[in-house]
């Protein structure tokens, strides 16, 4: 059975966009492949975090992957810190991997010029530690987000090198993107993409947003001139709305302009909230259940990291082998 690996980083409430992006791709492909998931604890540390924050963001950002259908009967889900092998790995990576590569990466030039105080060592060298954590497990698949294939890229590019050098050791994974839903765009600005850290809360809803804040967002979401509902790339946030709409519902893009054909954007809109509202209230009452029960979320994110931490020892065997270090 082929091998998917992916991750997230515990850094506040996940949004509609890492959901569509991601995380709905995860629960999918659980049913058909071998699946480990990690809350990359390290990679969050590389801009400053508050000591008790990211231990909630962590036990919360668990509860409510688990409440969105990651099954831990079924996949592996643990916390990267937990596995020491990645740590370890990054660093024999780093010994092959050019400054001149680290400089080319999108996320690194976007959050080194939204943290020009603290462009620090760790967020350098973020992309060598996420292809440690995907090359430890022999990974085939990445499911992710648009914004992250650069990285899975550059992955592909150390391992190919290792594999040259030591011969063959890690097998190439290929990033597995979403045909509609890989970058949900900002309500406030269709030309960025969702995110956490933007600066207003109104341009993301996040998943655990009651449904007053919802209908609040959607309803003051930017929309383009004109009146018509049709998907066109001349109408960016109208088509970034109806994508959110379609992959919520499972109503095609020619359902959804037949329905709204002579209607407004005041309607659409409405129905739209609506919608986000009625598939997020299950997940928000999963969450809130699971977060009562700490022990047993700890108990299983322990019981993930035991599993994970067999595979990455067993390919750190190889590695110091064909490295030449340990015994
Ligand atoms: P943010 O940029 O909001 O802080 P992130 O990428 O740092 O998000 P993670 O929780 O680590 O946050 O991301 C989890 C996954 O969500 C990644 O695979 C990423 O590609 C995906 N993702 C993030 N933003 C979007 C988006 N706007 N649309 C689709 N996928 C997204
Ligand atoms: N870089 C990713 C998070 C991440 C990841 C990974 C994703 C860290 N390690 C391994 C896939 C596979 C992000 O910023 N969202």
């Amino acid at each position: 059975m082929q091998r998917v690996f992916s991750a997230a980083q515990p850094t506040g409430t996940p949004h509609l966009g890492n959901y569509l992006g991601f995380l709905k791709q995860a629960v999918e492909l659980q049913e058909s492949y071998d699946c480990i998931y990690s809350i990359v604890d390290l990679h969050a540390l590389t801009v400053p975090r508050d000591p008790d924050v990211l231990r909630n963001d962590i036990l919360g950002v668990a509860a409510l992957y688990l409440a969105c259908g990651l099954d831990p009967k079924k996949s592996i889900l643990f916390v990267q810190s937990d596995v020491k092998e990645h740590a370890e790995l990054c660093w024999l990576l780093n010994t092959l991997t050019k400054i001149s590569e680290l400089k080319l990466m999108h996320q690194f030039k976007e959050k080194s010029k939204e943290h020009p105080e603290s462009i620090n060592m760790g967020l350098f060298d973020y992309p060598v530690l996420m292809a440690a954590d995907i090359l430890l497990y022999n990974t085939d698949l990445v499911p992710i987000g648009e914004d992250q294939k650069q990285h899975v890229e550059l992955t592909r590019e150390i391992a190919r090198r290792w594999n040259m050098r030591f011969g063959q050791t890690f097998t190439l994974p290929k990033a597995h993107i979403a045909k509609t839903g890989a970058r949900i765009m900002s309500l406030l600005d269709p030309a960025k993409k969702m995110a956490k850290s933007a600066s207003s809360a109104q341009s993301y809803v996040s998943l655990l947003d009651d449904a007053h804040t919802v209908r609040q967002k959607i309803k003051r979401a930017v929309t383009d001139s004109g009146s018509e509902i049709t998907l066109s790339p001349a109408k960016p946030a109208l088509s970034n709305l109806l994508a959110i709409y379609h992959l919520l519902s499972n109503k095609t893009f020619v359902e959804l302009e037949a329905r709204y054909k002579g209607r407004g954007y005041g309607e659409f809109k409405s129905d739209l909230a609506e919608v986000v509202v009625a598939f997020l209230s299950p997940i928000q009452e999963r969450y809130t259940a699971l977060l009562k029960k700490p022990k047993k979320l700890h108990e299983m994110l322990s019981d993930g990291a035991a599993r994970a931490r067999i595979i990455a020892v067993s390919t750190m065997k190889k590695v110091r082998a064909n490295i030449g270090i340990g015994i």
